[in-house]
């Protein structure tokens, strides 16, 4: 099963435009397929392939190659810290490989459509990020949906400036425009400026690029011309909304997902926006709302419970996690999402918030507070640490850790968690207190800590 179609090196009908604009270096198809294909030929047999996963050619050729081979793909985030890194390299046992746009070699072969083709890492509540094995056929099955939700075609351009080490950014950002025939413009970071040059039909963004967006009207004017702009992986505040909404002629359509289940829910351009929910599941996809007591929930626009999921996309699991994958599936198969939601009569869905506030959402990055909190204990001087996630305006939440240490400060311990962690995985602000509030059981009361 072939998840880039336009590799099988037919021509291809269509724009002038290279296949892919990256960070100002361009690459048709041929050279991608060339030198994808050299990295497949040397890389067939791997159990695993680590891509240093920087915004390049150099990322999207090397995934391209262990796809075209069968080879899983593990992305490794480019500002990982060394703790995550390990980790990553150690529970994949991924071996990292390169590209060079510049080699050729011609490659095929015949592939299961239940191979896994990505292992993704993500944050869980507590504990290293977990992988989420991917399987093609899964993701394929998701590039087609949305493609069609979208009418996503090659005669579309698609920008993006997302990290490649995530759903959002590598598998719709960059296979979904490959899939599609589309050409990608990676605009490196995703700026105002950098999106009101890109003269893309397509934006995907996360809720901070279009709240930085809309907070630039000579850059969101600029997106007047664009087909359809998409947000996604966090809530896109109403206010953002109607603010692009003003500027730019439309405001963005939303579309819900998260690593394991891929995306599953989503307006339609067509569709008249409905600021602040997100839009119905896409075909083959069923959503449910479950209450505390197992029960089913009603779907009248106002109750709210958590939100369960039952799609052909749903990952393979969570590699060598057989406990945490039972953890998250129902005994009738469906996939527990911890968001809580709700879901009006006309099949529209709200995501209200999660049900955990270990699990917080900075800038569209998922972070568990766990993983923040074991960092911060690893410091000699801290004795006890709770991190949450603070509302913010830009990002959505920041990260704040709270502690209780001695003879150190709280930006010594934000530059320690730097050094171990991934740049946005480090907390804003570090406050250290006498004792953190704990109920009678012990268990710290962290929405204390939130006021
Ligand atoms: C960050 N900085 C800090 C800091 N944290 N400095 C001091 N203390 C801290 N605690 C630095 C940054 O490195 C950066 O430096 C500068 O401060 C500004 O940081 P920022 O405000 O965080 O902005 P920025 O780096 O510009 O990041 C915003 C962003 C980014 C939107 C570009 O958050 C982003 O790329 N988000 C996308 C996440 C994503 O793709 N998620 C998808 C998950 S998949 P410098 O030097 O770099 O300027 C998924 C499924 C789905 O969710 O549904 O899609
Ligand atoms: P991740 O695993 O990083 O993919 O994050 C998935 C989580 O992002 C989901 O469980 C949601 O909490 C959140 N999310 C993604 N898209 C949306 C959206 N459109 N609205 C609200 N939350 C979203």
């Amino acid at each position: 099963m072939d998840l880039i179609p336009a590799l099988d090196g037919r021509p291809r009908e269509g724009g002038s435009r290279p296949a892919l604009l990256v960070a100002g270096q361009s690459m048709d198809l041929e050279e991608l397929a060339g030198a994808a294909g050299a990295v497949a030929a040397r890389i067939a047999g791997m159990p695993a392939a680590a891509v240093e996963a920087s915004p390049t050619l150099e990322t999207i050729v090397a995934v391209v190659g262990a796809l075209m081979a069968g080879v899983p793909v593990v992305p490794v985030p480019s500002d990982a810290g060394p703790l995550e890194r390990e980790h990553i390299l150690s529970d994949s046992g991924a071996t990292v490989i390169h590209a060079d746009v510049l080699d050729r070699a011609d490659f095929s072969a015949d592939l299961a459509p239940d191979r896994i083709a990505m292992i993704v890492y993500t944050s869980g509540t507590t504990g290293l990020p977990k992988g989420v094995m991917l399987s093609a056929a899964a993701i394929a099955a998701d590039l087609d949906l949305l493609a069609e939700a979208w009418d996503w075609t090659a005669t579309d351009v698609l920008a993006h400036g997302l990290p490649l080490f995530h759903v959002h950014g590598l598998l719709l950002g960059v296979l979904g425009a490959l899939r599609a025939g589309s050409p990608l413009v990676h605009t490196g970071k995703p700026t105002p400026a950098a999106y009101a040059e890109a003269r893309a039909t397509l934006y995907f963004g996360v809720p901070t690029v279009w709240s930085r967006i809309a907070a630039e009207p000579g850059a969101a004017r600029a997106l007047r011309g664009a087909r359809l702009l998409v947000s996604g992986s966090a809530g896109l505040p109403v206010p953002v909304f109607d603010r692009m909404a003003e500027l730019a002629g439309h405001g963005p359509i939303e579309r819900y997902g998260m690593t394991e289940t891929l995306i599953t829910v989503s307006g339609r351009p067509a569709d008249r926006r409905r600021p602040g929910w997100v839009g119905t599941t896409l075909p083959g996809v069923r959503t449910r709302l479950v209450g505390d007591d197992g029960g089913p929930v009603a779907e009248d626009g106002e109750s709210v419970a958590e939100l369960e999921v039952l799609t052909p996309t749903v990952m393979a699991g969570y590699l060598n996690r057989p406990d945490d994958t039972a953890a998250v599936t129902t005994s009738d198969g469906w996939t527990r999402t911890g968001d809580v939601a709700c879901i009006a009569p006309d099949g529209w869905h709200r995501i209200v918030g999660r049900r955990s506030t270990d699990l917080i959402k900075s800038g569209g990055y998922r972070i568990g507070a766990g993983e923040v909190e074991a960092a911060l204990l690893a410091h000699p001087a801290v004795e006890e640490a709770a991190v949450v996630g603070w509302p913010d305006a830009d990002l959505g939440q920041v990260i704040v850790g709270y502690v209780v240490a001695h003879g150190v400060t709280g930006s010594e311990l934000c530059d320690f968690v730097a050094r171990t962690l991934s740049v946005h995985k480090r907390p804003r602000r570090v406050e250290l207190v006498d004792a953190l509030p704990r109920n009678a059981m012990g268990k710290v009361q962290k929405n204390r800590l939130l006021g």
